[in-house]
């Protein structure tokens, strides 16, 4: 049975990896950190199914800015694979707070790679790169174009991308970057803006919300479904020899388009109920991200599965399904009070 250890478990990639993980047989260790609420919403289905489906799956308390844990978690596990997923990963949040984001983002990668080759653990690697660290190199972008990045985040990302493939020429590691554009589900954080727009979508048609107020609904990204990004993951770390690979549909739409599609998907007219507000600019905007991803579909046999208007349907349709269960549960509420 082979083993994986995931940072970043309970984000959106890091629960839909591991569900794929489990389904292929794996044993499944995943990273999570404390908070002061409940942070594994997104996996907590999967330990319902534990003992029913024979299921091997653990989280282990966790901080990509500790080392020691990183190096301790390693040593005990001893991964075959190592999907490094955990991030501050909203490019926005890094202009406030970059240092923090730079010591996850850039250092944790370095502290994850030192804890691999100090403990002396066999692992293959996989990192999270980002089409965030293109910036403003004109699309399409592909293995070979240049690093341009806009913002706190993405610097992070160029450093841990660059320390991945340092490592792998420096101590032959397996190790393999997977350069990702844009990827959503319902599963998504509620700041991005796909998400934010299929929440409003959803409460604007069941009359909760008035307005939804965006930023810059020019910019142009090549979005894509979470789950088949995933799969591209863990194929990078089913080849004989590790490499860099970019993952994205080909084809690019702006935020405008988005929005005018989910709000098309309940019947309204988006004209209607966005303004723009200036608090979502960026000091620094990545205009144009495309995906030429020949190479992933030529070595890995890697092809996206779900279409731009499929991810706007799935995930309104989703976030209409949750506000609608809120509703009921909230009015069935009320009604065991008046009882
Ligand atoms: P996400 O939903 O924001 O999940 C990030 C994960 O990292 C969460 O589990 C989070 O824990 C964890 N994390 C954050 N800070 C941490 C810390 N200091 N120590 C330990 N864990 C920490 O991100 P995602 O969309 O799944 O993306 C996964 C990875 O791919 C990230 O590295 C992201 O930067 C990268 N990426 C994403 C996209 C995309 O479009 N989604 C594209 C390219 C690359 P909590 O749940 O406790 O917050
Ligand atoms: O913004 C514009 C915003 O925050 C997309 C992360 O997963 O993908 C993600 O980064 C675009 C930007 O994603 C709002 O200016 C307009 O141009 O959804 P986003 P992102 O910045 O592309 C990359 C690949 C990652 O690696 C990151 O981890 O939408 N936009 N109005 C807005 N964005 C937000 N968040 N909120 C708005 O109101």
């Amino acid at each position: 049975m082979p083993r994986a250890l995931i940072t970043g478990c309970t984000g959106q990639d890091g629960s839909y990896l591991t569900e794929l993980l489990l389904s292929k047989g794996y044993e499944v260790h995943g990273l999570k950190r404390r908070a002061s609420l409940f942070n594994t919403d997104r996996v907590d289905h999967i330990y319902q199914d534990l003992h029913e489906k024979n299921l091997r799956f653990t989280l282990h308390y966790g901080e990509l800015t500790d080392g020691s844990c990183m190096a301790t978690l390693l040593y005990d596990i001893r991964p075959d694979e190592v999907y490094h997923l955990g991030a501050q990963s909203h490019v926005r949040v890094s202009f406030d707070v970059p240092e923090f984001t730079t010591d996850v983002v850039a250092t944790g990668t370095l502290r994850i790679l030192e804890a691999i080759r100090r403990t002396g653990v066999k692992t293959r690697f996989y990192q999270a790169s980002s089409s965030e660290q293109f910036g403003s190199t004109p699309p399409p972008q592909s293995e070979t174009t240049a690093f341009h990045p806009r913002s706190p985040y993405a610097c992070a990302k160029v450093y841990a991308h660059n320390i991945t493939v340092n490592y792998r020429e420096s101590y032959g590691m397996h190790a393999s970057c997977g350069v990702l554009f844009n990827h959503e589900s319902p599963r998504r954080g509620e700041t991005f803006v796909t998400r934010k727009i299929t929440r409003a979508a959803a409460h604007v048609k069941l009359g909760l919300q008035k307005k939804l107020y965006l930023g810059n609904l020019d910019a142009k990204r090549d979005w894509g479904y979470a789950p088949d990004y995933v799969r591209a993951m863990w194929m990078m770390l089913q080849q004989d020899e590790p490499n860099d690979y970019v993952i994205g549909t080909g084809e690019a739409h702006s935020v405008r388009d988005f929005v005018e599609a989910a709000f098309a998907r309940v019947n309204l007219d988006w004209r209607d109920y966005v303004e723009i507000d200036p608090r979502y600019f960026r000091p620094a905007e990545v205009d144009y991200l495309l995906a030429d991803a020949t190479k992933a579909k030529k070595d890995l046999g890697w092809e996206p599965m779900v279409t731009f208007s499929q991810l706007v349907n799935i995930m309104v349709d989703a976030d209409l399904a949750e506000v609608e269960l809120k509703m009921r549960g909230g009015a069935e509420a009320v009604r065991l009070v008046e009882e």
